[in-house]
C-alpha cells in the first residue's frame, strides 16, 4: 500500500521539489491550492506543470477553517508536509495583519482539522531560522533562543509553539522543521539569491545595466532546497517526534553571494551593483548560521550541494531561461506601496 500525502503550498519552490521526492518514493501525493490558482494554471503551476497527471489538487484557502477541513475530511492522509505561508520577510513589514492571519491562523486551522479527523497523520510545520532573529549564540540550534525580528518571524515563532502545543497537549506526531535559507532555480524572484541571479542573467543578455539591493552586509546560511526536502520527510519517518534545525553550517554575506554570482557569468558585480535604501528592513537579521549535527546524528541528514555549486546552477539556469523564453518585465526593482 503506498502512503498518501498531502502537501500545503504545493505550488512553492519546496513543494514541489517535495512533490517529486514523495512520488519517486511512490506516495500518493495531494496538494491544496488557493482558487485563484486553479482560475490561472499557466501561471501558477510553472513549477508543477511537469507533475500535474501524478498529482491530485484540491482548492482550498489558509485563512477558511471550513475548506482545510473539507480537504482533510475526504481522504485519509499518512503524512502533512504544511508549507504554505506569506514566506516574504520584506513583504511582513508592509502588512504584519495578512501575515499573521495566513501563517498563524492557517497553521492553526490545519493542525485543528487534523486533530478533529486524523489525529493519527504525521505532521510537519516549515520553522524558519528567522525565529532566531536577534540571535544570542552562533551556530544556531535546537535550543537557541528565538527572538524574532520581523512579523514573518513572529508568526513563525506561533507556529512553532501552536505545533509543539498539539503534539504535547494532544498526543500528535507533529515536527517543526528549523530551515535556514534555501535557495534553487526555482526559488521566487523576490528573494535576494533569484533577484541577484535573474539579474545577472539579464546583464549578461544585454537587457538589464544593474542591479539595486539593500543591505550587503547580511550573512545567510544557504542551502539547496533539494536537499532540505529530503529532511522534511525523513523528520516523519523517526519514532518519536521532535524538532530539527537543518541547515549547511556555513554563512555568506549578501556581497559574496553576488561575487560568485556574477563571477560565473564572468562578470564583476562592483561594476553593476547599487545600494538602494529603499530594500532594507526596518529590522535586520546580521548573522545566521545553523547547526544541523542533530538532524545529521538522528536522520542521518547532510547537504550534498556547496554554496558555489548552488549559485553555479541557479545562474546557469537563469541564463538558459532567458534565452529560452526572451526578455520578461523585470519585476525586482518593482515599488509597491
Ligand atoms: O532572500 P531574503 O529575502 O530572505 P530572508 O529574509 O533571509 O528569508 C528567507 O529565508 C528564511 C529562512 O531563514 C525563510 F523563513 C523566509 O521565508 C525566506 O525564505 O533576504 C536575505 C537577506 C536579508 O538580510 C535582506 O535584507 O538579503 C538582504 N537583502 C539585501 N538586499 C535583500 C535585498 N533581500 C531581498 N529580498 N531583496 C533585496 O534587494
Amino acid at each position: 500500500m503506498s502512503k498518501r500525502a498531502l502537501i500545503t503550498g504545493i505550488t512553492g519552490q519546496d513543494g514541489s521539489y517535495l512533490a517529486e521526492y514523495l512520488l519517486a518514493l511512490g506516495y500518493e501525493v495531494h496538494g491544496i491550492v488557493r482558487r485563484v490558482a486553479l482560475e490561472d494554471p499557466e501561471r501558477r503551476f510553472t513549477r508543477i506543470a511537469h507533475l500535474l497527471d501524478r498529482i491530485r489538487l484540491h482548492g482550498a484557502s489558509l485563512e477558511s477553517y471550513p475548506s482545510i477541513f473539507n480537504v482533510v475530511s475526504r481522504h485519509q492522509f499518512d503524512e502533512c508536509y504544511h508549507l504554505a505561508a506569506q514566506s516574504f520577510v520584506a513583504e511582513s513589514f508592509q502588512d504584519g495583519f495578512s501575515t499573521m492571519n495566513i501563517n498563524i491562523n492557517g497553521t492553526h486551522y490545519v493542525l485543528a482539522a487534523l486533530k478533529e479527523l486524523q489525529p493519527t497523520c504525521h505532521l510537519y510545520f516549515a520553522g524558519s531560522s528567522e525565529m532566531f532573529g536577534k540571535v544570542t549564540e552562533t551556530p544556531q540550534h535546537e535550543t537557541t533562543p528565538f527572538h524574532p525580528r520581523s512579523p514573518y518571524g513572529i508568526s513563525k515563532v506561533a507556529g512553532f509553539q501552536l505545533t509543539r502545543n498539539y503534539r504535547e497537549a494532544f498526543g500528535m506526531y507533529c515536527v517543526s522543521g528549523i530551515l535556514f535559507n534555501h535557495e534553487s532555480p526555482r526559488r521566487g524572484f523576490e528573494f535576494v539569491t533569484r533577484k541577484i541571479t535573474s539579474t545577472v542573467a539579464r546583464i549578461k543578455a544585454g537587457v538589464a545595466s544593474e542591479l539595486r539591493l539593500g543591505n550587503l552586509e547580511a550573512k545567510r546560511d544557504w542551502g539547496h532546497a533539494k536537499d532540505y526536502v529530503r529532511a522534511m520527510h525523513s523528520m516523519l519517518q523517526q519514532p518519536q517526534a521532535d524538532d530539527y534545525v537543518i541547515a549547511t553550517g556555513q554563512s555568506h554575506s549578501v556581497r559574496e553571494f553576488c561575487e560568485a554570482a556574477f563571477g560565473v557569468a564572468g562578470l564583476d558585480y562592483q561594476e553593476y551593483v547599487k545600494i538602494d535604501e529603499f530594500f532594507y528592513r526596518p529590522a535586520e537579521i546580521d548573522l545566521l548560521v545553523g547547526d544541523a549535527s542533530r538532524a545529521r546524528e538522528l536522520l542521518g541528514w547532510k547537504p550534498s550541494y556547496t554554496f558555489n555549486g548552488l549559485v553555479e546552477e541557479m545562474v546557469n539556469a537563469d541564463i538558459e531561461a532567458l534565452a529560452a523564453a526572451g526578455p520578461r518585465p523585470n519585476v525586482t526593482h518593482a515599488r509597491l506601496t
